[in-house]
Parts: C-alpha cells; structure tokens; sequence
C-alpha cells in the first residue's frame, strides 16, 4: 500500500497497531508538567522517551509540551498525529520500532506566545527543559555571557511588553518572570544542549537577559530567580541522525499508518544530571538516568570523547570525499583517529568520569554502527560554536602542560579547510569565516584569522600552533587524511 493510503498515525489508530509499537503509556493520561524548547529528533528520541517510561513507570502523568523556536511546520505535523511519533532503534542486526507517547502539546514560540507564557507560569509545570543547540544561547565568545548586542536578543530586548520574542532565552526570560510575579512555586530550568557547564550557562544568559531588560521589577526578579529557579547541569547522550526518506517510508510500512516524524536513533542512550532540581521532576531515575553532585566528569569526557572525535571525523571524512561516520570508520584511518583523539585528549579529563579507554572502544562500536547513517555534514554544521567546546579547551590544556597535540591540529587544519570551500557546512559565523581567507593569502594568516573568529586569540598568537595546522592543509586539499 502506498503511505498516502495508510491512515494517519493518531491517537485512534493506537488499538490498532500491535501491542510492542503502542506507547509505554497512554498519553491521555498525562498532563503537561515539562516545558520543553526545541522540538528537534534529538529530543524526541532522548528526554521524551525517559519521561515516558519515568511516567510509565511511576504511574504519574508526567506530559511535555514541546515548543519549536522556529519551524512551525513541525508543530502542525505533530499536533495533526496527536503528538505521537516513532522510534526506530538502529541496531546492528535488525530494527526495535514502537510509537512514543509522552508529548503532549505541541506548540510554536511565536505565533502560541499566550500559552507559552501561560505554561512557564503555571505551578503544575516544574521543569522546563531545552535543545536549542549551541546558537541558540547567543552567548558572547569573549565572556560566556549573554551577546546583548546580537541582533536577535537585541531586538527581544528592545521588544514592546507584549511583543512578539524571537530567542529562547528572551522568551523564557518573560516567562519566568511571570511566573515570579505571580509568586509561582519553584522549578527547574535544564539545559540539555552539548556545552560544558550548559547548566551554569544557561542560568547566566537568562540572567543577563533579565538584567539589560527595561522591566522596572527586574531587581526583584533576579532575586526571586535566585532563589527559586535551579539550573542543573545534564549530560545528554544519544546518536539521532536527522530521519532520512528512507527512514520514513521503513516507519510506515513497519507500522501500518503513516508518520511524518519518526525519529531514528542507535540503541544506546544516557542521561547524568546534576542532582540539584528545585522542584518535583520526572523520577528519570526509574529509566537508568543518573543523578550525581557533579556532572563535570561525566561531561567534559563525553564533549571532548565523543563530540570531539564526531567533529574531526566530520571535517577530516568530508577532506577525504566521505559522506557518512560509517564511512569514516571504514576508511583505514577511522578508528585510529578516534583512538589518537581520545588518547590526546584524555589527560585534561577530570577524575571520576569513565575510563577514556574503554570509552574509546565503544565509540568505535557505535560510530560503526552500520545500520546507522550519520551524515558528516550534519555534525560538521555551527563548528565555529561546537569546536569552541570540544576540541579547543582541551588543546589550551596540553599545550600549556607542554605537550604535543598532532591529532588536534590535524582536526582544526580540517574545519579550517571546510570554511574555505563554497559548500562550507553551514554555521552562523560563515560569512566571518569565508572572509578570513579572502584577505590574505598566507594559510598561517588565514588560520590565525579563523582563530580570532572563535574568539581564541590566545591560540591565534600561538605560532608553532598556527604553523601546524597550516602545515597541515596542502595533504587535506589534495584529500589525504594522515593521522
Ligand atoms: C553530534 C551530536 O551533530 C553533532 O554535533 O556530535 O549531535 C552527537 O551525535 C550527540 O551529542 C550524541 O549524544
């Protein structure tokens, strides 16, 4: 049958399907308790499904309404299948498929602001959680803290009382401070996005939003977020490559009905959080997430581990012509450059978090993954904004313990190629970028400028740093990957 001829998935078509594809709950049991922003694959198959089983599991009705930032359109589609979508987990031997069932709402940040808002304000919700990607923080390189003067936050901040807000930060900023007005009880912001201390520094950019706002309360805002509104730092982990055709049309025809928003995912996932939430949460716990006091370990491996070694192979495989991390992992210099990488940068990894080897072997299992088809350009997209957390600190960290870092030189040689070319990975700095090599024609210059771009200018006036990674370039135009 065609999928145009397939029924709808929805809530009705959910007796219909087979017992192991149906929710682990019954969604019409659940109410909105989470807010989250950014209603993206990576948050349908992560956060979505351990609030699922956390509800299943407790028989409490833990329900997220999800909030896109921007693309409207995912919010029709969704809110047409009653929020529902399924999960296809990509193992290596076969399938595991089933419908998710803990999305409640669906709403779009612009045109639904009324509800948004009323949601941050309303004391049943106590958590808010977020996925809206390194850009969506609009933090300054320089301070870490909030880029007033970027258009977008400028303008939300200029925004009239009941104007439309176009950032994240902006609109949850006004929420919250609703719900401070409103004397609300407390409750639990939690930043699930890849940045090292991504609880601090979302607190810092809401924060800051609040201060440079006009609000004449703004004093007495801050203090009441202080003390009422935790902002615990989560590592999140899973491998969502973005749903291909492919993927759709294997949904639909494994399920009888037709989705137009499966998510597909590897089998592993895992969640830390910083044990330090203001208000009542999903027991997560009930699904093998881990609470901890301190995720720093646990973070700064995973970043530098895993979104560190993805980053390089994404340059490092596109220098080579690659498409896919599976194909990276099958050219012959694969698996030695994840294992060089995390051999690296292992050294500036806190104690307490897993072991970089062993860590380093199951990266290997599952950028491998054969059923799984990652596209490079994907992860290679907003480098200037992922590089700054993965590779970079650690490469500060070596170098001032004198060490040799080949493996990282080799890895920033290859984004700087990538910003060269006319098909550069999109990134919200790309015109900065292009132009550092239309003024000059010394690669060192051009590298240094590229630097300077990151806001790295100390490792801009690093020489012997620059000459590697310059020295590197000619072997990765002429698409040889020599680790
Ligand atoms: C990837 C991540 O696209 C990327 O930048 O490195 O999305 C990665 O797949 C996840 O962080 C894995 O948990």
């Amino acid at each position: 049958m065609s999928a145009d001829a397939l029924p709808r998935l929805d809530r009705t078509v959910l007796p219909r399907l087979a017992p192991e594809l149906r929710p682990a709950v019954d969604p019409a049991e659940l109410r909105t308790r989470v807010v989250h922003f950014g209603l993206g694959a990576f948050h349908r198959a992560h956060q979505a499904v351990y609030t699922e089983h956390a509800a299943a599991r407790s028989g409490q009705p833990w329900g997220i309404t999800a909030v896109a930032p921007r693309s409207a359109g995912t919010v029709h589609a969704l809110r047409d299948q009653d929020c529902l979508y399924s999960l296809t987990e990509r193992r290596p031997d076969a399938d595991r498929r089933r419908v998710v069932g803990a999305v409640v709402g669906a709403l779009a940040m612009g045109p639904d602001a009324e509800a948004v808002e009323a949601l941050l304000a309303d004391p049943e919700v106590t958590v808010v959680t977020l996925t809206v990607t390194e850009k969506g923080y609009h933090r300054s390189p320089a301070t870490g803290g909030l880029d007033t003067a970027a258009e977008p936050v400028a303008a939300d901040l200029s925004a009239a009382p009941d104007g439309p807000l176009v950032t994240v930060v902006g609109r949850l900023a006004a929420g919250l401070a609703t719900r401070m007005r409103a004397g609300a009880p407390p409750l639990s912001v939690v930043s699930c996005d890849n940045m090292a201390g991504n609880g601090a520094a979302l607190r810092r950019v809401v924060h800051d939003f609040v201060r440079a706002s006009t609000w004449p309360d703004r004093a007495r805002i801050l203090d009441r977020m202080a003390e009422t509104v935790a902002f615990p730092a989560t590592v999140v982990d899973r491998i969502v490559p973005a749903a291909s055709e492919a993927d759709r049309a294997a949904a639909d025809a494994a399920l009888g009905v037709r989705d137009a928003l499966p998510v597909t995912g590897e089998p592993y996932r895992q969640w830390v959080l910083e044990d330090s939430f203001a208000a009542s949460r999903p027991p997560w716990e009930l699904d093998g997430a881990l609470f901890v006091p301190d995720v720093a370990p646990y973070q700064l491996t995973k970043l530098r581990l895993l979104n560190g070694s993805h980053s390089a192979l994404a340059y490092l495989g596109a220098a080579a012509g690659l498409t896919t991390i599976a194909d990276t992992m099958a050219a012959d210099w694969g698996e030695r450059l994840v294992r060089a990488l995390c051999a690296e940068v292992a050294p500036t990894l806190p104690a307490g978090g897993p072991d970089p080897v062993a860590y380093a072997d199951d990266l290997v299992v599952r950028f491998r993954n054969p059923a799984m088809r990652h596209l490079l350009r994907q992860i290679g997209s907003d480098g200037s904004l992922k590089i700054t957390e993965r590779w970079l600190p650690a490469l500060r960290e070596r170098r001032a313990q004198g060490a040799d870092t080949p493996v990282l030189e080799l890895a920033l040689a290859a984004w700087a190629h990538s910003t060269r070319l006319a098909d550069a990975p999109s990134d919200p700095a790309a015109e900065a970028l292009a132009s550092c090599w239309e003024q000059t024609r010394r690669p060192t210059e051009a590298v240094r400028a590229l630097l300077r771009v990151l806001g790295a200018t100390d490792l801009a006036d690093d020489d012997a740093l620059v000459a590697a990674v310059a020295g590197r370039l000619p072997a990765l135009r002429a698409g040889r990957v020599e680790v």
